[in-house]
């Protein structure tokens, strides 16, 4: 580990840790709710990813932008979405960040500038992009963030942001989540080389980090976000994670045989960031387990309110689903 992010503040650590725990435990809330049959879509759940979203989104404030995936849920909650806005989104409900129409897969909030979650895989990179170029265009000293997933990475659209954010020096830092899978296909079977090492014909430079290590992203997330703040363009960063729960929540019910070995997603299980992080605390005398047990009531609660206020939420009005559909609706 870098000296730099072992001497982060005990304050920034605990901050960490109470983020990706508020990920889990509301991802936690939507695998019950899935299984229970309540929610109107699909869920992508992000358990064991955490650290990357947290990591990275330390760095930013509402003012720098991010986009994400169709498993974006953590992204929107690392970047400081409202959990019940989001849950009320997703339970399909008027009083949800998107007005109820848009649910999982297009959780977005610019007024924190999250541009959204999103269901065409490699969607984001391009639309990073674009809010990178903006950015620089407004001198002001914005980044833009893009996380995208290992399959992702092998969409096109990758070398063409590498290429023209490396050209321009864009403020533009590329987070692929290489957590092993791309639907039920291993990486190692639909994806050649290393990811990271896609960055260095354009002349980028490309950071791999543990992913399941929040002080690892947080540091690699902090030289890329300082190089996009200083005007040296891109950086690519390959974080190396594994997702815990399944592709999709309800992949149960149309699998007819399992696409991986329990014992692989055991092994990562305790490789899991949060207690990873518990115990550096622990180890460093830098929290007392009280001390954690009252931030896992305190978020505990945050998301039973959450979850409160998105089931008392009255359902949008069907007839106002088309205009959400146009800018200017004739
Ligand atoms: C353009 C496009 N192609 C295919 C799909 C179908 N699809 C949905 S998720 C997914 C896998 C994405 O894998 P990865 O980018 O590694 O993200 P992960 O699910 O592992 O987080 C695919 C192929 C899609 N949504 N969009």
């Amino acid at each position: 580990m870098n000296a730099i992010a072992t001497n982060l503040p005990r304050e920034e650590l605990l901050a960490m840790y109470e983020r990706m725990l508020l990920i889990r435990l509301v991802e936690e809330q939507l695998a019950r709710d899935c299984a229970a049959g309540k929610l109107p879509g699909p869920v992508h759940l992000y358990v064991g990813e955490e650290a990357i979203a947290v990591g990275v989104c330390r760095h930013l404030d509402d003012r720098d932008w991010i986009t994400s995936t169709h498993r974006g849920h953590g992204h929107f909650l690392a970047k400081g979405g409202d959990p019940a806005r989001m849950l009320a989104e997703i339970y399909g409900r008027a009083s949800g960040i998107c007005g109820g129409f848009g649910g999982s897969m297009h959780v977005a909030d610019f007024s924190k500038g999250i541009i959204g979650a999103n269901g065409v895989v490699g969607g984001g990179i391009a639309l990073a992009a674009g809010a990178a170029l903006a950015a620089q265009l407004d001198g002001d000293g914005r980044v833009a963030v893009a996380f995208f997933g290992d399959g992702a990475a092998n969409q096109g659209v990758l070398a063409e942001a590498l290429n023209v954010a490396a050209l321009w020096k864009l403020p533009l830092v590329l987070v692929c989540e290489n957590n092993g899978f791309s639907e039920f296909s291993p990486t190692a079977t639909v994806t050649s080389g290393r990811i990271v090492e896609r960055a260095r014909p354009f002349g980028v430079p490309g950071i791999e980090v543990d992913g399941n290590d929040v002080l690892a992203v947080w540091q690699a997330a902090h030289v890329a976000v300082r190089r996009a703040r200083a005007g040296e363009g891109p950086t690519l960063i390959e974080a190396l994670t594994y997702r815990t729960r399944g592709h999709v929540e309800y992949e149960v019910t149309f699998l007819s045989e399992p696409y991986r070995d329990e014992a692989e997603v055991e092994a990562w299980k305790h490789k899991d960031p949060i207690p990873r992080l518990a115990s550096y605390l622990f180890e460093h005398e830098l929290a007392h387990p009280e001390e954690l047990h009252a931030i896992e009531e305190r978020v505990a609660q945050i998301v039973a309110e959450a979850v409160r206020f998105a089931e008392n939420a009255p359902e949008p009005d069907p007839a106002g689903a088309r205009g959400h559909m146009f800018a200017n609706p004739r």
